[in-house]
């Protein structure tokens, strides 16, 4: 067929292609969500139903995409890690990003209602923004991943005596601002125990650790196999056979996808859990 004298705009669309052999991590942030959440009154500092919400928006994105290994959420953002070896739409930014971020968007609001149901959503209507990095190495992803999770913390302990402060101390703003000015985690421990009787540790792990989402196989023992080394080995991605790849697609679409509140700083988590880095389905757990 003749081309049409329209086709020469083709050749502005530009390569945007993520770098192979990368993890690529997409991270999605809810847009102006200070606003919203003072719109739908979040409880301060954590709303337990906004958290949940964004727990199980991520969860419908990891069943939908099933090369999503692993992804962590805290407060109004989400990263999602596609294993290195993923060849999803070509490894294309633009068509990665916007599908995670349209994905999510849409399950947000479809379940909206479950968790916020008197209060029903209207314009402007929550929306996230997206981006895509690679990581080279293992180590350089889960420094990724401990780089978040240490935020969550801070992030928690800081919000957690700001509005004790506020709710329990009955100062303003600007005085708790004040008083917490250079304190550290120690400081912040203490004003928390001795002025409000609360004990940190004793938080919700949800609001200390954020939230891990991940397919369930059985766990392996720590010790016997070393993820890392494993994963970072694999240079040129392994040719797998169509049945091989369909009985790992069929594992992978039977496993569980849990959501834990969990350390994953520590390598234990990892070491546990091989498939997140090797990407080949563990064994499914017995139905107790
Ligand atoms: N009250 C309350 N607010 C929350 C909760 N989770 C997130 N937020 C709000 O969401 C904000 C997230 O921070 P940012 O992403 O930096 O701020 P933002 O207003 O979304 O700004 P942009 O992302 O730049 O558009 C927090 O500062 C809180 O105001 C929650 O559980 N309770
Ligand atoms: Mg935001």
């Amino acid at each position: 067929m003749a081309n049409s004298q329209y086709e020469y705009v083709k050749q502005f669309e530009q390569p945007d292609r993520l770098l192979p052999n990368t993890w690529i991590v997409i991270r999605i942030d809810g847009r102006g969500f200070t606003k919203f959440a003072n719109k739908y009154r979040f409880e301060k500092p954590n709303d337990r139903r906004a958290l949940e919400l964004m727990n199980a928006a991520a969860k419908a994105v990891m069943t939908e995409l099933p090369d999503i290994t692993i992804a962590y959420g805290v407060s109004d953002e989400y990263s999602f890690v596609f294993h290195k070896t993923c060849s999803l739409f070509d490894r294309r930014s633009s068509k990665l990003v916007s599908t995670v971020v349209s994905t999510f968007t849409a399950y947000y609001v479809h379940f909206w209602p479950t968790y916020f149901p008197n209060s029903p959503l209207s314009p402007p209507l929550p929306s996230f923004d997206g981006r895509a990095v690679c990581y080279p190495s293992v180590e350089n992803l889960l420094d990724y991943m401990s780089w978040r999770q240490v935020d969550c913390h801070i992030n928690n302990l800081y919000n957690t005596t700001f509005w004790a402060l506020i709710q329990q101390g009955g100062i303003g703003a600007t005085e708790a601002e004040e008083r917490l000015k250079g304190t550290l985690a120690s400081d912040k421990n203490e004003i928390l125990f001795s002025e409000f009787g609360i004990n940190y540790n004793n938080e919700p792990e949800i609001y200390k650790k954020g939230s891990v989402v991940f397919r369930d196989y059985e766990l392996v023992e720590p010790g016997t196999h070393n993820p890392t080394v494993e994963a970072d080995s694999l240079a040129k991605p392994v040719q797998q056979s169509k049945s091989q790849a369909e009985k790992d697609k069929k594992r992978r679409s039977k496993a569980r996808i849990v959501v834990e509140h969990v350390d994953i700083i520590k390598p234990d988590f990892w070491e546990r859990r091989p498939w997140l880095l090797s990407n080949k389905p563990g064994k499914i757990p017995k139905e107790p």
